[in-house]
């Protein structure tokens, strides 16, 4: 009989999945008594010498223990990912808090309460496996879901909608966008001119251009972006009724970003900066989470959207289909090992289960076939299902055999089917209600390489997206098309760029023309251009809230708030407002000049946690500066103190300075004793009956992440 390689039923305790992989995952164990042995299992009695022929003579080919060593670190490394090479992953789980029996026929997603274990990868697109966390980039969101009825993935990204509409256009956009092949440069970003010559003659990217330019781009965490199925899928009920469904997962700590210029210093300061901050955050305890979010839509509204459901650029607003809350996401255990896990996990949006369905989505079809074969390369064979992080928790059987890397050893004389061998039965479940049964769709057309015209509008989605943002939003996406564009070696490119931004928002292009030594942008010029398509719909609303990061406040849990502070440092306030801080999550780091400990005031020693250097302002979320004449003056001198607040203070983040601290801020000409403190900025004095306002104050500005409107009021050199 063949092999089945997960013993158990499929019906069994929701619990039982969750341990099973525990134990998949622990299968491996070190040798006998932890001593060191070969691959086959023979004891190493030393690890640091090679045999030689004498203790100064020649080594030996002989040596068959330093060979294995040597050929397998040799080929340690696999191929990194085409796209997404850079990511970082977590286990966890998935609960139901809302049952979709109406909806889908999905056993993870039929009874409230019922937890489903997931494995998520974070990862950017364009850079290599080594590069930074912080560029600007789409980010991909990839879950797993190890399911009682076989593995579901939901492989989507942190932005809703995609570049291109078709398969046919990915390698291009990837050629594109992946460092220049003569050169092989720059790594990690879109500011250069293969990228923005293709796009410039793709008139379908313009609304994922905006929000590559927008702040999405460049998110503070991992665990503070929002993520989408991108593509429409179908739920399929148990009576075969269709519902078309577009995915959301939305952070419990609110959608937020980092500031640009922050962002480019992080690269350098700390690259691992979205890792490590994922990493931290699970290892601590504090846990992150998102809720799972539905928009369904069924056939006939579907008709009436004013929106082709099938086309990847496009969204469907929440404003005109409302998210449906169903379930929560939350990561709770690291990775045991990067490589194994997050490196050999392989994702495939065609890895459904029943009650799940794709659509015909062109950029979708193409996916379907391409993860396969890109994991074919990328992990060596057809059996990367049975690396332990892709093994599926419910029995798995068929005749497939041999192949490399295969771990499972099938056993018995048949591998082919129908059979009576095996066990004297046939094991076909077709014709039944059991397992995966594609939503019957009637095709009937002709074969045509051909788009669908109601895939033409190409820019009112980027309009809206336009007319959705704040100020400062607007502000941020003009000046990341300004960078990008002025990278951008060949005037044309850029030219074409504004061009087509003309189309969009005339006054968007206006000022991204301005500082490109280029001419006024040229709409008509754009509209003669191949690609370019007249039509555009008629706009579904004229702005949607839902598109903004605006933050209204949210939970503060997780921040990052430095204290800064010199010998002679008053401790009363500081102490009342790290306790509040304390008391919601945040977390405080005291940093200064040096390591060690600082004398305050009234003689106690305050222990340092690090220094200007060696953490500075870009990896906090707030900085708090206690007061204390001659810590303030200490910290004026010191132009590594000073840099360190201004810099916050650049980056829009919330400050609390407390008596003579507040000189900092007026050195620098920022904050006079006559003028309201700036936005996000307070101003406190030692006097015990304000702190406790003040540590409200200061947790309330941070609950508003950025005050990015300051930006727009006052340039701070930093
Ligand atoms: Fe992917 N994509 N993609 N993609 N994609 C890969 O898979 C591909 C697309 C996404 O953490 C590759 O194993 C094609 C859209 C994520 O492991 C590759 C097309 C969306 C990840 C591949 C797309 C995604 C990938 C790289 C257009 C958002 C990382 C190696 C037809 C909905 C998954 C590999 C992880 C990875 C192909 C477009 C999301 C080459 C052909 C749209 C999150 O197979």
């Amino acid at each position: 009989m063949a092999s089945s390689r997960t013993e158990g039923s499929r019906k069994s305790k929701p619990g039982d999945a969750v341990a099973s992989r525990q134990k998949q995952l622990e299968s491996f164990t070190q040798g006998p008594e932890n001593l060191l042995t070969t691959n086959q299992g023979v004891v190493l009695p030393d690890n640091h010498n090679s045999l030689k022929a004498g203790v100064r003579g020649p080594s030996l080919l002989e040596d068959f223990v330093l060979r294995e060593k040597l050929s397998h670190f040799a080929h340690e490394r696999i191929p990194e990912r085409v796209v997404y090479a850079r990511g970082a992953a977590a286990h966890g789980y998935f609960e139901l808090t809302r049952p979709l029996v109406e909806y889908t026929k999905a056993d993870f997603l039929q009874e409230v309460g019922s937890r489903t274990p997931v494995f998520v990868r974070f990862s950017s697109v364009i850079g290599s496996r080594g590069s930074a966390d912080t560029v600007r980039d789409v980010r991909g969101f990839a879950v797993k879901f190890y399911t009682r009825e076989g593995n579901y993935d939901l492989v989507g990204n942190n932005i809703p909608v995609f570049f291109v509409q078709d398969a046919m256009k990915f390698p291009d956009l990837v050629h594109a966008i992946k460092p220049e092949p003569h050169h092989d440069m720059p790594q990690a970003s879109s500011a250069h001119d293969t990228f923005w010559d293709f796009v410039s003659l793709m008139p379908e990217s313009s609304h994922m251009l905006m929000w590559l330019m927008s702040d999405r781009a460049i998110p503070r965490s991992y665990r503070m972006m929002e993520g989408f199925g991108v593509h429409t899928f179908r739920l399929v009920n148990a009576r075969s009724v269709c519902h078309y469904v577009k995915f959301h997962w939305r952070p419990k700590l609110g959608k937020h970003a980092l500031a640009w210029d922050e962002a480019q210093k992080i690269a350098g300061k700390d690259p691992d900066f979205h890792r490590r901050d994922l990493w931290d955050a699970i290892d601590r305890g504090d846990f992150p989470e998102w809720e799972l979010g539905l928009q369904l839509i069924d056939e006939e509204r579907a008709a009436k959207l004013g929106v082709d459901l099938l086309d990847a650029t496009k969204l469907v607003p929440e404003e005109l289909v409302p998210i449906l809350t169903v379930g929560k996401l939350v990561l709770n255990r690291n990775p045991d090992n990067h490589f194994n896990e997050v490196e050999q996990v392989a994702f495939n949006p065609g890895h459904v289960v029943p009650g799940i369905d794709l659509t015909n989505d062109p950029l979708l079809q193409g996916r379907l076939f391409s993860y396969t074969d890109a994991q074919l390369t990328r992990l060596g064979g057809p059996n990367s299902h049975e690396l332990p992080i892709n093994r599926a928790v419910c029995p798995m059987h068929n005749f497939q055999r041999g192949g490399m890397n295969r771990v499972t050893i099938p056993k018995g004389r048949v591998s082919y089917e129908p059979n009576t061998l095996a066990n004297g039965s046939e094991f076909r479940a077709d014709g039944g209600e059991q397992g995966f049964q594609s939503h019957a769709e009637e095709i009937e057309s002709p074969k045509i390489r051909r788009r669908s015209p109601s895939f033409d509008d190409h820019y009112s989605q980027a309009t809206l997206f336009w007319n959705s943002q704040s100020a400062w939003e607007k502000e941020h996406i003009t000046a990341a098309f300004q960078f990008e564009l002025s990278r951008v070696e060949v005037p044309a490119i850029r030219q074409r760029i504004v061009d087509n931004l003309a189309h969009v928002d005339a006054r968007l292009a206006r000022k991204v023309a301005e500082p490109l030594g280029i001419g006024p942008p040229d709409a008509k010029s754009a509209a003669g251009r191949a690609g370019f398509r007249e039509q555009r719909a008629k706009p579904l609303m004229e702005s949607a809230p839902s598109l903004s990061m605006e933050s209204q406040g949210g939970p503060i849990h997780t921040r990052r708030v430095a204290v800064v502070m010199a010998a002679g440092v008053e401790l009363g306030a500081y102490k009342v407002i790290q306790q509040a801080l304390h008391d919601v999550g945040a977390t405080t780091r005291v940093v200064a000049a040096h390591l060690g400990v600082i004398n305050s005031s009234s003689g106690q020693h305050v222990p340092i946690d690090h220094t200007f250097q060696t953490m500075p302002s870009v990896m906090f979320d707030a900085v708090l500066v206690p007061g204390g004449a001659a810590s303030a003056q200490a910290l004026m001198k010191d132009g590594d103190a000073v840099h360190f607040v201004l810099e916050a203070y650049k980056h829009c983040k919330p400050l609390c300075l407390i008596g003579e601290s507040a000189e900092i801020l007026r050195n620098a000409g920022l904050g006079a004793p006559d003028a309201p403190a700036p936005a996000g900025v307070l101003i406190g004095t030692n006097e015990p009956t304000t702190r406790l306002q003040m540590a409200q104050d200061f947790i309330a500005a941070m609950a508003r992440h950025r005050h990015w409107g300051r930006a727009l009021v006052e340039q701070v050199p930093a």
